[in-house]
């Protein structure tokens, strides 16, 4: 399938590239990439995103005009990069099935086969370890600009080289991009200690909210509206806080709910080692991998942490 996108990039010019909203390092250092891959070759890419950059990835160099309206216009190739479902590009996602030929390459276990086009590979610590061999089979140079896309979404999917998705390979290609110009200390400053201090203001509320249960196994937190309100945050500077939670020693699956409408939460849930959490978000129509997944659930926040206890269970008892 390699070959076959290959091919498939080499016979087109026009692509828009796109990827989930909330976008991650992966997702961004993932369309980056290709944006530059593309642009190497002399191809006419865009890049959509329905949310725009979080503030701690605004350093990745992307596209000048980076879209956040589906543009009207039709392309050769729509390539939707580090998703596992189409809707998770947003609202209006069904419309970009008709602008262009649909590509999904992507490494979530719970990957849907959407695009007519589908490069997925669930051993690959990220999109971009993928789209790094899609650069290969095209012998492609790697600039900078590629490289540091790379590299960062590497380095933030693997949750800087500690998660069991931390392979030899992933380090393979990220001392690679060390040579072509990435600084390690610099990526990790920019993505870790870059922080507005109303991010620490929210984080002192959301660990208060902690309930533990199944003998600590389990962690739960949460945000409201009205924590985002009362410290002038938004959810952007939420990324991060469940994986302090699951530092707390004995935890195995640590949960933060975020209110995101009325009895309406969006769970990010991590675990450590065998727990697996993408189970439990696919039993709510979610999805993820096994030690990082998330899910929607509706209820008050009540009888929405029953509902999470209860999803665990199995794994507990
Ligand atoms: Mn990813």
């Amino acid at each position: 399938m390699i070959e076959k996108i290959g091919t498939l990039i080499q016979a087109n010019q026009t692509f828009l590239i796109t990827t989930h909203i909330d976008p991650d390092g992966d997702a961004l250092g993932s369309a980056f990439s290709l944006y530059w891959a593309l642009k190497s070759l002399g191809k006419s890419p865009s890049v959509y995103l329905k949310d725009k950059v979080p503030y701690r990835y605004e350093f990745l160099p992307g596209p000048e005009n980076v879209l956040h309206e589906i543009p009207s216009d039709t392309y050769d190739a729509i390539v939707v990069v580090d998703c596992g479902s189409l809707f998770r590009v947003g609202e209006g996602h069904e419309k970009l099935k008709e602008k262009g030929a649909l590509v999904n390459i992507d490494h979530h276990n719970t990957s849907e086969a959407f695009g007519a086009f589908n490069l997925i590979e669930e051993g690959a610590s990220s999109t971009a370890e993928i789209l790094y061999r899609v650069f290969r089979s095209l012998k492609l140079a790697m600039t900078p600009e590629m490289a540091v896309n790379i590299y960062t979404a590497i380095f933030t999917d693997t949750g800087s080289f500690r998660y069991e998705n931390t392979t030899s390979s992933a380090f393979l290609i990220c001392e690679e991009m060390t040579r072509h110009g990435v600084k390690p200390a610099y990526v990790s400053q920019m993505v870790h200690e870059n922080h507005p201090k109303e991010r620490f203001l929210l984080l002192g509320l959301v660990f208060s909210s902690m309930e533990t249960y199944y003998g600590g196994r389990v962690a739960v937190v949460h945000v409201t509206k009205e924590m985002f309100k009362s410290t002038n945050t938004t959810s952007e500077y939420t990324d991060g806080f469940v994986e302090y939670i699951r530092e707390i020693r004995g935890v195995e699956a640590a949960v933060l709910l975020r209110e995101i409408g009325d009895c309406k939460f969006k769970a990010s849930m991590r675990s450590k080692g065998r727990v697996d959490v993408a189970a439990v978000g696919s039993r709510f129509g979610g999805g993820g991998h096994k030690n990082a997944a998330g899910c929607v659930l509706e209820g008050t926040l009540e009888e929405v942490k029953n509902k999470i206890k209860e999803a665990f269970y199995k794994e507990f008892t």
